[in-house]
C-alpha cells in the first residue's frame, strides 16, 4: 500500500471520511554549501524520494484535530487558541497554523493525519518537509493561493517561532522546489535559483546514517549564526554597504575581525570559502569533473569539522575512512551537523561494497549500527489527490 492509501484508509479510520486533500512534501539532501543559508549564501540542494504526507478535511466547528500515523498519537486543540501539545510534531502543524491564522481568518477547523518515510534525526529535513505539507494543505484547504515562496518561507517562519531554530531557507526551498533529478543551485540572498541537471557520469549518491543526533544541535546552531553576524557587525563598522557574510572578503575580515575575534574570525571565514567551493563545484558539476567535485566534498567536510566545528566523531570516521576507499570520489557530513547523515559520491555499483567495509568497523567503534540510505531525486511538495 502507498502512503498516500495509508492517509486515506487511517483518515476513514479515524475521522469517518475522506480526506479533501492529500499532499506530499519531501526531505532534502544538499550537495555542497553548508550553513551558509543564513548568511545570504548559496546552496546546493534538491529533493529526495522520501517525504511527509498529510491528508486533510474541513471541520464544522474550529476544532483542530490532528493523527500522526508514525507516533500513533491524536492531538485537539481550537483554532482560537491553538494551544501547543508536549509533542513537537504537532506544534510544527500548529506553528505553520498560527502563521497563516495571524494572515487570515480563513483558516478554521480541520481534521488532519500525517504519514512520513524521511528518516528522523537524520539530517534529511523532515521537519521542513512537514512544515511545507502543512502550509501547502492547508492554502488547498481553504483557498489561501500561497505561492511557493511563501510556503516555504512559513516553513523557515515555523521552524523559528515554534522551535527556537534560527534557521535559514534551503531546506524548506528545496522541499518545495524540488524538480525530478535535478538540484537546485539557489542564491539565499536574492532568492534567484537555477536547476542543474545531475548526471554524475559513472557515480551514485550514496547517504550513511550515524543514527546519532547530538543533543547540541539547536543551540549550537544558534550560537554559529550569532557568530556570523557579529562579524558582520564588526566589518559594517567600516564597509557599511555590508549586509551578511555574503557581501564580506576575507581581506575584510583578515583586516577588521581577525585583530578582535578569533572564534568570529573562524566561522566568518569558513562562511566566505564555504561559498567559494560551492561555486567551484557547480562548476565541477557542469562539467562533469567528478575528481574536483569529490575533493571539494572532503574539503568541506574537514572545514565543517575543523573551523565550524560543526561535526562529531561518528561522521568524522565515516568520511575519514571512506576517504582511503578508491571507488568513492568524496564524502562529507550533511546538514546542520552533530549527527545525522554523510553524503558520498561512489563509483556506479560500488556502493554495497563500502556499505560492507564499512558497517562492521563502525559498529566496533561506536556500538551503533550504520544506515545507508539510497535516495533519487524527486519533485518538490505536490497535491496526490
Ligand atoms: C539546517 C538548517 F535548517 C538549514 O537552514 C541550513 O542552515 C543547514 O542546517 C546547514 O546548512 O538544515
Amino acid at each position: 500500500m502507498s502512503l498516500a492509501e495509508v492517509i486515506k484508509e487511517t483518515f476513514n479510520q479515524v475521522f469517518n471520511k475522506d480526506p479533501e486533500v492529500i499532499v506530499k512534501s519531501p526531505g532534502r539532501i544538499n550537495v555542497i554549501g553548508e550553513h551558509t543559508d543564513y548568511n545570504n549564501g548559496f546552496v546546493l540542494p534538491a529533493a529526495i524520494d522520501k517525504s511527509v504526507y498529510i491528508g486533510i478535511a474541513k471541520r464544522n466547528d474550529d476544532q483542530i484535530v490532528l493523527h500522526s500515523i508514525d507516533y500513533n498519537e491524536s492531538y485537539q486543540t481550537d483554532v482560537a487558541s491553538l494551544a501547543f501539545g508536549p509533542e513537537l510534531w504537532t506544534n510544527y502543524i500548529l506553528g505553520v497554523t498560527r502563521i497563516l491564522r495571524q494572515r487570515t481568518d480563513a483558516v478554521k477547523g480541520y481534521n488532519l493525519v500525517v504519514v512520513g518515510d524521511v528518516p528522523l534525526g537524520s539530517g534529511l529535513s523532515s521537519s521542513a518537509a512537514l512544515t511545507c505539507a502543512t502550509s501547502f494543505s492547508l492554502s488547498k484547504l481553504f483557498d489561501l493561493n500561497l505561492s511557493k515562496l511563501e510556503i516555504a518561507q512559513i516553513g523557515q517562519q515555523t521552524e523559528h517561532e515554534a522551535v527556537g531554530v534560527r534557521c535559514g531557507i534551503m531546506d524548506q526551498f528545496a522541499s518545495v522546489f524540488g524538480q525530478d533529478n535535478s538540484l537546485i543551485k539557489l542564491d539565499c540572498r536574492s532568492l534567484e535559483y537555477e536547476y542543474i541537471p545531475i548526471e554524475l557520469d559513472g557515480y551514485e549518491i550514496l547517504l550513511l546514517n550515524t543514527n546519532v543526533k547530538h543533543s547540541l544541535a539547536s543551540s549550537a546552531y544558534n550560537k554559529r549564526r550569532e557568530s556570523c553576524e557579529a562579524a558582520v557587525a564588526l566589518v559594517k563598522e567600516k564597509y557599511t554597504e555590508v549586509e551578511s557574510l555574503r557581501d564580506v572578503t576575507l581581506d575584510q575580515l583578515d583586516e577588521l575581525v581577525k585583530p578582535v575575534n578569533a572564534e568570529y574570525y573562524q566561522k566568518a571565514k569558513f562562511v566566505v570559502e564555504e561559498n567559494e567551493r560551492l561555486l567551484k563545484a557547480t562548476q565541477a558539476l557542469k562539467s562533469n569533473d567528478i575528481k574536483t567535485l569529490g575533493k571539494l566534498l572532503y574539503d568541506a567536510h574537514w572545514a565543517l569539522s575543523k573551523e565550524y566545528e560543526v561535526s562529531c566523531e561518528e561522521l568524522d570516521f565515516l568520511v575519514s575512512t571512506v576517504s582511503t576507499y578508491p571507488e568513492v570520489a568524496g564524502a562529507r557530513m550533511m546538514g546542520g551537523g552533530f549527527g545525522g547523515c554523510t553524503i558520498n559520491i561512489i563509483k556506479n555499483g560500488k556502493s554495497n561494497d563500502v556499505i560492507n567495509k564499512l558497517s562492521d568497523l563502525y559498529f566496533n567503534k561506536f556500538s551503533l549500527n550504520l544506515k545507508p540510505i539510497t535516495v533519487s531525486i524527486s519533485n518538490g511538495t505536490h497535491e496526490i489527490l
